[in-house]
């Protein structure tokens, strides 16, 4: 018999349907987010969601765990095989949780661990008030570079001499230009220290042999989340070279009994199919994002807006970073955007301190999302002009949200995956 849906039920499924609803009417343009496929999707809603499968394939603690140790062993194997490492990991249920895995396996409390500061583009996971705060861990911010959006490499050597980390951590959230690990690897490998690469925002450029690849040039560990340029479920994954066996163990207990118990095994399917379809459509993918964030940058550079980097291309990966300083700061114009149905985040840039979190002078934008539903540079030079009309023109957003939702309507198929013609941001209802 089936009872009526209550009110409150239907409340949140209503909140749900109308979400999917704006999205399907907006671009979305945060960098960290991107459409799973439709096959990826459907492995969200197995019985895989169901279950625990601890321990390790083979050896686990609970019974039924057959075709979970095969995906498990399957979704190693591919994410081996595309990112050419010896290890992998894949059962962190995010990108934190990878980051705490590693620290949880390579550090103690009290050891020293190189970053970048929060304001100059790192994720908060490796700040003290993060996962490396969590895990008692000292961080010590690189000497930064804020004309090129980099580390300064010979500040960088020096700090890496004086404070000889235990850990050099390289990684970022607002990751415009690959990281100048190979200049830096001798003085990596004096020092002996763990080199840890957090590639969440750049993973598919990576593996799509568009941005640097961190293990040739010195990178003994990767983690990272897989929903952003790698347009897998919202999960983590650790990759490694690990130096010895020791090190590998360290990795792998880090994660489980470290910092988690099940590992949410309907992601990790999901994972394994983003990946197979990675290993088919990501060199493709990978290069149109690159082409279209750069489209953008000189677009909006063209129509007045402060990107970042102009002398060095804006950009290598699918990021841009704007100073909005002149135009009202970071929180107006994400407000106005996004009453366009223009959907970005504020951001800090290198100058502001990192309390300006709620209003810093810049925003970030990621195309990986409009690239993954069809948009290339002739589009991206139709956005620059929307966003425009908004942030610099200061057109009525509500106005200028027709014209998005117009743009929009030609672009709602998810593509570089199996299914392309299964519609983008539908929402299947069961009854
Ligand atoms: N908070 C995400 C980002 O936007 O970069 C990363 O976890």
């Amino acid at each position: 018999m089936n009872v009526k849906i209550s009110g409150d039920a239907l409340f949140v499924r209503n909140a749900v349907e109308k979400h999917h609803k704006l999205f399907e009417n907006s671009l979305p343009m945060i960098a960290s987010e991107n459409l799973i496929s439709p096959l990826a999707r459907e492995m969200l809603v197995s019985d895989f969601h169901d279950r625990y499968a601890e321990g390790a394939p083979g050896k686990r603690y609970y019974q039924g765990n057959i075709y979970v140790d095969e995906v498990e062993l399957k979704t190693i194997e591919l994410a081996k095989k595309l990112f050419k490492a010896e290890y992998a990991d894949v059962r962190p249920i995010s990108g934190t949780v990878a980051n705490l895995g590693i620290l949880f396996g390579l550090a103690k409390p009290g050891d020293k661990i190189t970053t970048c500061n929060v304001s100059d583009g790192a994720h908060i996971s490796t700040a003290k008030f993060g996962a490396v705060g969590v895990r008692g861990c000292i961080s010590v911010p690189y000497p930064w570079d804020v004309e090129n959006m980099n580390l300064d490499v010979d500040k960088t050597i020096k700090l890496l001499k004086e404070v000889r980390p235990k850990i050099a951590l390289f990684g970022r959230s607002v990751f415009l230009f690959p990281t100048p690990l190979k200049e830096l690897r001798a003085t990596l490998e004096e020092i002996g220290c763990y080199v840890w690469y957090d590639g969440a925002h750049v993973m598919g450029l990576i593996a799509g042999g568009k941005f640097q690849d961190p293990f040739r040039e010195g990178a003994e560990v990767m983690s990272g989340s897989t929903h952003k340029t790698l347009p897998g479920p919202q999960h983590g994954i650790i990759l490694a070279n690990p130096r010895d066996e020791k090190m590998r163990t360290k990795l792998y207990y880090g994660v489980f009994p470290g910092v988690l118990s099940n590992h949410h095994l309907h992601a990790m399917a999901a994972l394994a199919i983003a990946l197979a379809e990675y290993i088919q459509f990501g060199k493709e993918y990978a290069a149109q994002i690159v082409k279209n964030a750069k489209a953008l940058g000189q677009a909006m550079y063209e129509r007045g807006f402060n990107v970042l980097c102009e002398h060095i291309g804006f950009t290598e990966s699918h990021t841009l970073a704007v100073d909005v300083s002149k135009i009202g700061g970071g929180a107006e114009v994400v407000e106005d955007l996004e009453r366009a149905n223009i959907i970005t985040n504020k951001n800090l840039m290198p100058w502001d301190d990192v309390s300006m979190a709620m209003n810093p002078t810049g925003i970030r934008l990621g195309v990986q999302e409009l690239t993954r539903i069809g948009m290339k540079e002739g589009e991206m030079r139709e956005v620059a002009e929307l966003l425009k009309k908004v942030a610099i023109d200061k057109k009525r957003p509500e106005v200028v949200k027709k014209e998005v939702i117009e743009l929009k309507r030609g672009f709602n198929r998810i593509h570089y995956c199996f299914n392309e013609d299964v519609e983008a941001y539908k929402y299947y209802k069961l009854v």
